[in-house]
């Protein structure tokens, strides 16, 4: 009988830690989730985002599964162009890995995407193209990008090198008290169609409270890794709103503005 209670309490307790991360048992990638599927005669591509079904504005870690004749390919490359129209105007696209290459761990052709817009049905949409290898095509295949929490994007204009710079914010989305890894991702582009990694700029935070005027030590500037990508740590002090400051240095020269700075909510 205790046996059978003790059972009976551990499984309990395994079903309620189990409850936050939520994975669904037909998932053949762990932490992604399908947004869609996009097929034509034999061929078929599966897109997957990290955590969510659903694409947001921002940075999205996603993934591509491709299929022939419903054997799975692994070798090679896959490249996905997103544009967006909108009623009045050009096109234009959105910072994207230039290459999305297959990920053994993942079992994916993996890489990010950060949408500058969101889709919505009278106005804005988004399709993407698809380029498997350049043996296999998809053209203009429509989809939708929702705001999400947490997600932050900032776009500026250099007029000196008349350059429009984009930095996204890759994590914290759920900002904690104390200290947080910091990661985010620059990239640069003269004509809003190709969008180029920054790879050589420094960076120097500043973590600020706005509500008592003080800011926090203990924080890391973010350094490259790869990728455009640059991660160090912000020291959340207190719970309440942060604003964290941003000073961009390529080549020398600050090429971010004064008021450049992205927005936590430290819990
Ligand atoms: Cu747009």
């Amino acid at each position: 009988m205790t046996k059978y209670i003790l059972l009976l309490i551990s499984a309990i307790l395994f079903a309620s830690c189990n409850k936050e991360n939520i994975v669904t048992p037909t998932d053949p990638v762990s932490n992604y989730s399908k947004v869609l599927t996009i097929d034509s005669a034999n061929v078929k591509i599966e897109m997957y985002n990290e955590n969510s079904s659903i694409l947001y504005v921002g940075y999205n870690e996603i993934g591509f599964k491709i299929f022939s004749n419903n054997v799975e390919l692994k070798t090679g490359f896959l490249k996905y162009a997103p544009i967006m129209f909108h009623t009045s105007g050009p096109g234009h696209s959105t910072p994207v890995q230039s290459e999305f290459t297959y990920d053994n761990s993942k079992g994916m052709f993996t890489g990010y995407v950060c949408y500058s817009m969101l889709s919505d049905s009278s106005t804005s949409f988004w399709f993407a193209d698809y380029n498997y290898n350049n043996e296999f095509y998809f053209k203009r295949k429509q989809f939708d990008v929702v705001l999400g929490t947490g997600n932050q994007m900032r776009i500026w204009f250099d007029a000196v090198n008349n350059v429009l710079y984009y930095l996204t914010l890759i994590t914290p989305k759920d900002p904690k008290v104390g200290l947080n890894d910091f990661k985010i991702i620059l990239h640069k582009t003269i004509d809003q169609s190709s969008y180029t990694e920054v790879s050589n700029a420094q960076m120097f935070i500043r973590p600020w409270m706005p509500s008592h005027g003080h800011g926090s030590s203990s924080n890391v500037n973010p350094v490259f890794t790869s990728y455009g990508k640059y991660e160090g740590k912000a020291n959340f002090t207190m719970p309440g709103q942060w604003f964290v400051y941003d000073s961009i240095v390529v080549n020398n020269q600050t090429i971010s503005t004064p008021f450049l700075y992205l927005v936590f909510d430290a819990r």
